[in-house]
């Protein structure tokens, strides 16, 4: 398909103030927020994105994991459409932009061609994926992975939160449960605009990171088991205590990402001690080990010494462990065309850009085992994220969305 000329470019202060207008849904104490998934916050931001959506005179759809898909007619409806969106909810302590500008910049993507009066070959479609952190309830991306697949749709439905409410149940209590059928609806390509939630952008000074690949990922929930005891009276000797086990493993998983410097990360994010009193041994921890890699055997390998090692620490500390696998997926590789529709954008468009692996995960990992998927990724501030100081310059969010914008058109070919 022709390319859009280089003249075509995106409203950056609308973007920008749509940014802002989401922000103040599911605040946070510290300036970003708290829109977790399947949340009264969540829902409002879902009416809010849909208001915009049906002002743009988009056709809203929902399936039954609540993935949001609001669609542009194109002027072949038979054409199967080109996706673009991320999420809409958050971390906890989660920014501003994290998912929000992917899903706001293909709005904007649509508001634009609108302006314009542009009319493209394949329908477009902007897609609010549910539950992409997976802080909630996990694992992360559940919603593109039941659509691409990857999980049963009742097993995603069972999944339950700290405080027992089950995945399926808040789904429908928002609202927010659809008709469709989740992976029934077929795509000509998908594309996601996303922070890159690190530093190499900013550090290299570049302004778009053509991602070509995404790391692998586990996420290990741990469970070691060993006695409430007084912290006073306890001789040492006859102490069982996960507590203990759990900081011992939390240092092993730093040492083992250590050993395959530069690529691998590892770390202990969710922690629940019990009886979690000040003088009581804890007879009980429950935590998440994440670890990830672009490299399939390395990340394979990691987990296999971890788990070696969880033996060998329980075994010590007479305490007994279970480690059960809450979020996987391999290395992703992207589409090479939809890659280089990203890459040309930038080039044509007059951007800085450099190739880029994500070091986070994204529903465009799941959807590029269904589609041809590509993902486009700005800078943000120290490389900061899953923090409520999380902060991108409007330029920053404007030359993203200006990317992608052409590789959508352009995949969705221009109808002169
Ligand atoms: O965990 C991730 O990489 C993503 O932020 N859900
Ligand atoms: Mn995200
Ligand atoms: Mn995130």
């Amino acid at each position: 398909m022709a390319a859009p000329g280089e003249n075509l470019r995106i409203n950056p202060d609308r973007l920008w103030d749509s940014l802002m207008e989401m922000a103040k849904i599911g605040p946070g104490v510290a300036g970003g927020n708290n829109r977790q998934t399947l949340t009264d916050e969540d829902a409002e931001g879902r009416r809010l994105f849909q208001s915009w959506c049906e002002a743009a005179g988009l056709s809203m759809g929902v399936d039954r994991m609540g993935n949001m898909f609001a669609r542009r007619e194109g002027t072949d409806p038979d054409a199967l459409p080109v996706y673009v969106g991320s999420h809409l909810d958050t971390q906890p302590t989660g920014g501003k932009y994290d998912g929000v500008l992917g899903v706001l910049g293909g709005l904007e993507v649509v508001r634009t061609l609108n302006d314009l009066g542009i009319r493209t070959k394949h329908p477009i479609v902007v897609a609010n994926w549910t539950n992409e952190e997976g802080t909630r309830f996990a694992p992360a991306m559940i919603a593109s992975g039941v659509f691409a697949g990857m999980h049963e749709l009742e097993w995603a439905y069972d999944r339950k939160d700290a405080k027992g409410k089950r995945f399926g149940d808040e789904l429908e209590r928002i609202g927010w449960k659809g008709e469709e059928e989740v992976g029934a609806r077929k795509i000509h390509a998908f594309f996601e605009l996303h922070i890159e939630q690190g530093p190499i952008l900013e550090d290299e000074d570049f302004d778009i990171g053509v991602v070509t690949h995404g790391q692998g990922l586990w996420w290990l929930q741990v469970t070691l088991t060993g006695k409430d005891a007084h912290t006073g009276s306890t001789p040492m000797p006859k102490r069982r205590n996960a507590g203990l086990g759990m900081a011992r493993v939390t240092e092993l998983v730093h040492e083992i990402a250590m050993d395959y410097q530069p690529d691998a990360v590892g770390a202990v994010g969710h922690v629940e001690v019990y009886p979690n009193s000040r003088n009581v041994i804890p007879g009980k921890v429950v935590f998440t080990i994440d670890i990830r890699c672009p490299h399939k055997e390395i990340l394979d390998e990691m987990r296999t010494r971890i788990e070696d090692g969880i033996a060998t620490i329980c075994e010590a500390l007479d305490i007994s462990f279970e480690v059960e696998p809450v979020g996987h997926f391999d290395p992703v590789t992207f589409d090479e065309g939809c890659v280089k529709a990203v890459r040309d954008a930038a080039e044509r468009l007059g951007y800085t850009h450099r190739d880029i692996v994500s070091g986070a995960g994204h529903d465009a990992c799941w959807i590029n085992r269904v589609a041809p998927t590509a993902m486009i990724m700005c800078p943000c501030v120290d490389g900061l994220s899953h923090n409520e100081a999380e902060e991108i310059t409007k330029d920053w969010a404007r030359a993203g969305c200006d990317v992608l914008f052409h590789a959508v058109v352009e995949t969705a070919g221009i109808v002169e």
